[in-house]
């Protein structure tokens, strides 16, 4: 059974251009003028994207003493409903501190639920020589990318030396460190200064984690990268701080990676300010959202290309979670939503706005992922041979976020009220209509699939891209002693 999308105009991360979509099975077969198949799906006015992936979900996670509320199963079905097609999710180590061990509980807790294509992030919450090893296993199993928190001290947080070693080890193994870049030790000092003071409420969350102290890791952690010889992908840059930092180290020819949330675009620091305690509460995440400067940055960066995707931090916690914090803000749980939200508060926000083309677009929310993470043009390509992961991007409907229209688990929307410009009109996952507009249906539980991301051959050679740039910086510019030419 074949389908044709017709009638539409294709939009992919270089141009625009009006073709029909030939689908065969799960695959794209060609793309061109007047296709006929057995099936037709109508893209007439609409435009035909590369399904969206968020680079940056937290399903089901267990998380500050409660477990992320969005399951699998919800969060992929609200992820398709808002035209996107694979989630990269983070896998956190259990109690035993294996690595393998939560890929495998990441397989058995999404497996049956999964309604879309998945890949994961590995995180590496402490270092070992187990881990040495487990982090080969990782790449093996098709996890290609290692997240380290520089913040949550006395949980999560591991220390610079930890980080050397673990980026060390990405970089012989062509993996790609992440970082989530706060310093957790002065997170950690104002938030104890702040209670002690009194200040318990959620506000004090925005206090105890200023954008300085955002740049201040961000740089740490570059400078890391530099002296391992590795590019660096910085998880949720939400300031000008961080963004600058990005911004210098590109321009010196490092390979630094930022991801802005769409949150972090569009709501501000006065969500946490003069509102009902279960209003700012629902909108703590870390880091917090920044006043409009920070935003602004946010924005030049998505249009210079200092920064390259567009992500969710997709982590939820009902109202009833988040009162654990009721009397002290440190305990309540870091995270908001935006799985469903993302490609259409862009759209309206980033394209009708004339902040963004549609084709810079389409490479914040997919192209450039895929090409980051390793998975291009299987994802993130409308072309022969790429995966089905198609949207029907309808610029002519309209609608109002609202938690009684969403798909998500949560009881609230953090962007609630928020009109919107457009929708999905058709999700196609691997070629299936997964979510058609008006007709609400659920998608197949357990039909999406683990989606393994392999090695990068290149990772070593960003070096030798500096060597030849004969860089002023500091540092020795070989340190890890690599033969010519390489
Ligand atoms: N930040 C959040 O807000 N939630 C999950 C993890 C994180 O780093
Ligand atoms: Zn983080
Ligand atoms: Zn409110
Ligand atoms: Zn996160």
């Amino acid at each position: 059974m074949s389908k044709v999308i017709k009638g539409g105009t294709v939009v992919t991360a270089d141009r625009e251009w009006k073709a029909d979509v030939l689908i065969e099975g799960e695959t794209i077969t060609q793309v061109g003028a007047d296709l006929k198949g057995d099936e037709y799906i109508d893209a007439e006015g609409a435009y035909v994207i590369p399904g969206g992936i968020d680079p940056h979900t937290h399903l089901e996670m267990p998380f500050m003493g409660t477990t992320a509320a969005e399951t699998f199963e919800t969060g992929t079905w609200a992820a398709a409903a808002g035209g996107t097609t694979m989630l990269i999710d983070f896998c956190l180590p259990g109690e035993d501190g294996s690595i393998k061990n939560a890929i495998n509980e990441w397989h058995r807790k999404s497996a049956p639920q999964i309604c879309a294509d998945i890949g994961y992030h590995m995180a590496i919450t402490g270092w070992n020589e187990n881990i040495f090893d487990e982090m080969k296993v990782a790449v093996d199993m098709g996890v290609n990318s290692f997240k380290h928190f520089m913040a949550y001290k006395g949980a999560l947080m591991v220390e610079d030396d930890e980080m050397f070693a673990s980026f060390q080890r990405c970089r012989e193994l062509g993996a790609l460190p992440m970082v989530h870049a706060e310093n957790g030790d002065l997170v950690d000092l104002m938030q104890k200064k702040l209670l002690a003071d009194g200040m318990t409420g959620p506000e004090a969350h925005a206090y105890s984690r200023p954008p300085e102290f955002e740049g201040e890791a961000a740089n740490r952690a570059i400078t890391i990268a530099d002296a391992a010889g590795t590019p660096l992908y910085i998880v949720h840059v939400s300031c000008e701080q961080s963004h600058e930092a990005i911004r210098r180290a590109r321009q010196k020819g490092m390979r630094i990676y930022g991801e802005p949330l769409i949150q972090f675009l569009t709501l501000d620091e006065s969500e946490y300010f003069n509102k009902d305690w279960d209003h700012a509460a629902r909108r703590v995440m870390s880091p917090p959202f920044r006043n409009k400067d920070h935003q602004a940055s946010l924005w030049a960066g998505l249009q210079s290309g200092s920064l390259q995707v567009v992500a969710t931090d997709h982590a939820a916690f009902s109202t009833e979670q988040k009162r654990l914090g009721v009397d002290d803000f440190t305990k309540i749980p870091n995270g908001s939503n935006g799985v469903e939200e993302r490609l259409a508060v862009l759209w309206t926000e980033g394209v009708e706005t004339g902040r963004l083309t549609p084709s810079e677009f389409v490479a914040a929310t997919s192209s450039n992922v895929a090409k980051i993470l390793n998975i291009y043009p299987k994802k993130g390509a409308i072309v022969e041979g790429a995966d089905a992961d198609i949207v029907v991007w309808d610029p002519k409907i309209t609608k109002t976020i609202s938690a009684s229209n969403h798909h998500s688990i949560l009881d609230y929307n953090v962007f609630d009220g928020f009109e919107v410009k457009a929708q999905s009109r058709y999700t196609l996952s691997r070629g299936e209509v997964i979510w058609a507009w008006g007709q609400n249906s659920q998608p197949q539980p357990g039909r999406g699939r683990f989606v393994p991301r392999p090695p990068f051959s290149s990772a070593a050679k960003a070096l030798s891209h500096w060597k030849a740039l004969n860089s002023p910086r500091s540092i020795t510019r070989d340190p890890m002693n690599i033969p010519a030419g390489i």
